[in-house]
């Protein structure tokens, strides 16, 4: 029951339906979750209890999706917005990373040979999608690209697209504190020199990334990315997070299996847990942001990257959807505006695809 401590009892928020036997759940008052209605001044709690306890209750955002949700659930809105990430699991198929495994093995193998790699060298290659015509078909995955569009929008592009493979590391890796300044991965929240602007001490929501995890990685220490749940919502310059260290108790081992994506803000702080598990980690991000950003692995791909590329493909890889490079307009000479700031639709081609997947 919700009781304005000031007023007398207001009927429509007592009893809210009883709640068995679960930790993550919105209470609801004769099926309403939204308490703006109470908001504002103090108000007393009252719970009814029979054999049970409270572990922990707090008040959120009501999350909703708009008409135009393409594929995005409300536990996903809400998980991306307070916790900064959501898992989709199967987001690849076994076959799909079974195909992409040959592919990061070749590139691996490659460099592992012209640079003469020892047993534990890491290879974090950039701009994969100007790599190989498999990586680049992944920037688009059906079952991902709908969630990103969702969560940022049509008028987006490509920022960064990279493969990581992790050998195994050796044991004293382990004795270091994870993610500390001496460890081998520190804690960091991914952006560009100089940092993201701040809003009032919250960084503003510029960019996203997916990472899809092509090996095993379900034990602790063998390779997995960790987030700090939430770190995306204050900046960790002015809240002092580099000096106090790492809530131990939001930080989340993304201990998954082969085929899951991980969808996240890149604002998160994150790092890994040393590698030593049997065999290499292997995995690939895809970063995405606003079109009238810069991309930090190319400021135009290469033509023959470009040659054959569908319009959506020449969008996320960063060129007007038409193919043509009227960058600045139509007329440049007295007139020039970036097609990039003021796209038509036919430069955002993900605009008429988001729209056709709606039908
Ligand atoms: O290798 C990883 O899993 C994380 C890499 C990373 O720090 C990033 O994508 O920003």
């Amino acid at each position: 029951m919700v009781l304005p401590i000031t007023s007398r009892f207001v009927k429509s928020w007592a009893n809210s339906a009883p709640i068995q036997d679960e930790i993550d759940r919105p209470v609801r008052w004769n099926s309403n979750a939204d308490l703006s209605a109470v908001a504002g001044p103090p108000v007393r709690l009252c719970f009814a209890l029979g054999n049970a306890v409270i572990y922990a209750f707090r008040f959120t955002g009501v999350y909703t999706l708009s008409d135009e949700t393409l594929g995005l659930t409300v536990q996903q809105r809400r998980q991306f917005d307070e916790d900064g990430f959501f898992l989709v699991e199967d987001a690849l198929t076994l076959d799909e990373v079974a195909a992409l495994l040959v592919v990061v093995d070749v590139f691996y193998a490659r460099f592992a040979a012209a640079r003469a790699f020892g047993p534990h060298e890491t290879l974090q290659m950039r701009n994969i999608v100007a790599a190989d015509p498999l990586l680049k078909e992944v920037m688009e995955h059906p079952r991902i690209l709908p969630l990103v569009v969702d969560l940022m929008g049509f008028n987006i592009q490509l920022r960064t697209s990279h493969l990581d493979v992790r050998p195994p590391m050796e044991q004293e890796h382990g004795e270091k504190a994870l993610g500390s300044p001496e460890s081998f991965f520190p804690w960091h929240a991914d952006g560009p020199n100089f940092g993201w602007p701040e809003v009032d001490g919250v960084l503003p929501f510029m960019e996203m990334k997916v990472g899809y995890y092509l090996t095993d990685l379900t034990a602790h220490n063998s390779g997995a990315i960790c987030v700090v749940k939430g770190s995306h919502r204050t900046s960790p310059w002015l809240d002092g997070q580099r000096e106090k260290g790492v809530d131990p108790e939001r930080v989340v081992e993304v201990n998954v299996k082969p085929g899951t994506a991980l969808v996240w803000r890149t604002a998160l702080w994150h790092c890994l847990t040393p590698n030593l598990a049997g065999d290499a980690r292997k995995c690939l991000y895809y970063g995405y942001h606003h079109r009238w950003m810069r991309s930090s692995d190319f400021d135009h791909q290469r033509p023959e990257v470009l040659a054959g590329c569908t319009p959506i493909q020449l969008q996320l890889l960063g060129e007007l959807g038409t193919g043509k490079d009227n960058y600045t307009g139509d007329d440049p000479e007295m007139h020039p505006v970036s097609r990039y700031w003021r796209p038509q639709d036919e430069d955002i081609p993900l605009k008429a695809w988001a729209e056709g997947q709606r039908r």
